[in-house]
């Protein structure tokens, strides 16, 4: 190497060292959590003795020999789910009603008392493998409350629960969520004692020591509840995180109780909190059906593609993640009416991201942190999520202008924050050229792990992202453009 050419590449070695990455702000999240956030769009399952009883919620009594479906194949539901987007599933191992998917050696109210592959079925065994076999992560619920269980209540009922989640957590291979409800103690069978038990929601599974479990089992699964610790229950059911939804929370109890799973103010967890304590970004749980099991009467109710459209901007598109519960019948298989939809869903989402517009356009801000290449205005058009714009310290409000030398034609755009250093846009305003003049497409609070909006089509050579207030200088590690059907 030439000697003018050495003494440059010193020379730019010397000043990258000197141009150091921003502090990260507030809290961050870990490295499951991050790997978790690109999963964004997954899939429930909910599938037991409801499906045959047409219930939400068994009472504990039912006899095993009503579980018997006629064609189940975990093939045919996951490949419903993977021609929808879906990158996982997480199977309802055991419902409030104790009925569980799997043979356990701690109960005889399973699979195994059932006329199913008489009595010789794991079906958590067939999603498992049938996850893995298509490369779909696998995960699992399994009800804190159990309806039919004599002990509920007592000590020896959570030692069963912990014996039951280290089962699922041992033998079905790698899991990645392991969902724990919120919905425990009330009545119920209880061995035929049939009554109410409440229990002391702050104390009774003593949930730091049970997620330890799952932590020393599976150390990368991430833990859902209404308290996290990774995920947070987003609050509703109906498919929509709040606007916006930060990431960061720190959860309030239920009338000034200690805050647990089941006694949370459930409403805060649509917003999160901004400055909040956790990183705890929010999951939006909602069914393709009214009814988490399937009911025949409500073939006719399955939602639409426009609506399934609107919950993937209202979860994804603020940051959270997408759970979409999908209802098998008493075949043991997806209806064709839900997998008409999910089909239609699937073939959009793949054309929405087919192409991305900024391919192509100049790209410039008003400031680049010390003027280094590694924190350029161009990384938020890499493909690589570890490449950010980001600007000096002391620079909170900036902008970065996409240009192109023909018209493109836009209605969809995502922006990503790094997340590795926290959340730092508060507000921000996306702009495109019209004439002379700037005309605003979008503005929001908060970016994170992804803002996506959806506006009519807009056909311009200029946009400008403008962060109009940051708690820290900028770090922005995506701006995509796309162009979907919607009008
Ligand atoms: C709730 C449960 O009570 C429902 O039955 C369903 O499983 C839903 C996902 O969580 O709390």
């Amino acid at each position: 190497m030439p000697l003018f050419q050495l003494l440059l590449v010193v020379m730019s070695t010397a000043m990258t060292g000197v141009v150091e990455a921003p502090q990260p702000y507030g809290v961050v999240p870990n490295e499951s959590q991050l790997q978790w956030h690109e999963l964004e769009f997954y899939g429930f399952i909910h599938f037991t003795i409801n499906t045959f009883t047409n219930k939400e919620w068994g009472y504990g009594d039912e006899s095993p020999s009503l579980f018997n479906p006629s064609d189940f194949d975990a093939d045919q539901i996951v490949g419903v789910a993977q021609d929808a987007g879906m990158t996982g599933l997480i199977l309802t191992c055991k419902h409030h009603d104790g009925f569980c998917l799997w043979p356990s050696k701690y109960t005889d109210h399973s699979v195994a008392a059932s006329p199913w592959r008489e009595g010789k079925g794991d079906m958590v065994r067939e999603f498992s493998e049938a996850c893995r076999k298509k490369g779909l992560r696998f995960g699992v619920y399994l009800s804190p409350w159990d309806r039919n269980h004599a002990d509920y209540g007592r000590d020896a009922y959570v030692t069963y629960y912990r014996n039951q989640l280290r089962e699922l957590l041992t033998e079905y291979g790698p899991i990645f969520e392991v969902w724990f409800d919120g919905a425990n103690g009330g009545d119920g069978w209880y061995g035929g004692a049939k009554e109410k038990r409440t229990i002391d929601r702050s104390s009774y599974y003593n949930w730091p020591e049970t997620w330890q479990i799952v932590r020393e089992l599976q150390p990368t699964a991430q833990l859902f509840s209404d308290v996290g610790p990774d995920i947070r229950w987003v609050g509703n059911e109906s498919g929509y995180a709040g606007d916006p939804c930060w990431a960061t929370y720190t959860p309030e109890g239920y009338k000034g109780l200690p805050p647990s799973p089941g006694q949370t103010n459930s409403k805060a967890g649509e917003e999160g909190t901004r400055n909040g304590d956790y990183w705890m970004p929010a999951e939006v749980d909602v069914s393709i059906r009214p009814g988490w099991f399937y009911h025949r009467w409500e073939d006719r109710k399955v939602r639409s593609l426009d609506n399934l459209q609107q919950i993937y901007f209202q979860s994804v598109g603020r940051g959270a993640s997408l759970l979409l519960n999908l209802p098998p019948d008493r075949r043991g298989r997806i209806h064709e009416k839900d997998t008409d939809v999910l089909h239609a869903f699937g073939k959009w989402y793949r054309a929405l991201y087919a192409s991305n517009l900024i391919d192509g356009a100049d790209i410039s801000a008003s400031n680049v942190r010390g003027n280094d290449a590694r924190f350029e205005a161009a990384a938020v058009g890499d493909p690589d999520r570890n490449r950010y714009w980001s600007t000096d310290d002391d620079v909170t409000t900036a902008t970065l202008h996409l240009s192109w030398r023909d018209a493109i034609t836009f209605n969809v755009v995502s922006l990503r924050e790094y997340l590795p250093l926290g959340l730092r846009v508060d507000h921000w305003v996306l702009e495109y050229q019209d004439g002379g003049a700037w005309r605003e497409f979008a503005q929001g609070v908060g970016i994170g792990n992804r803002r996506l909006w959806r506006g009519s089509a807009i056909t311009t050579t200029a946009i400008r992202l403008r962060i109009e207030d940051a708690s820290a200088c900028p770090a922005i590690s995506e701006i995509s453009l796309h162009r979907d059907n919607f009008e």
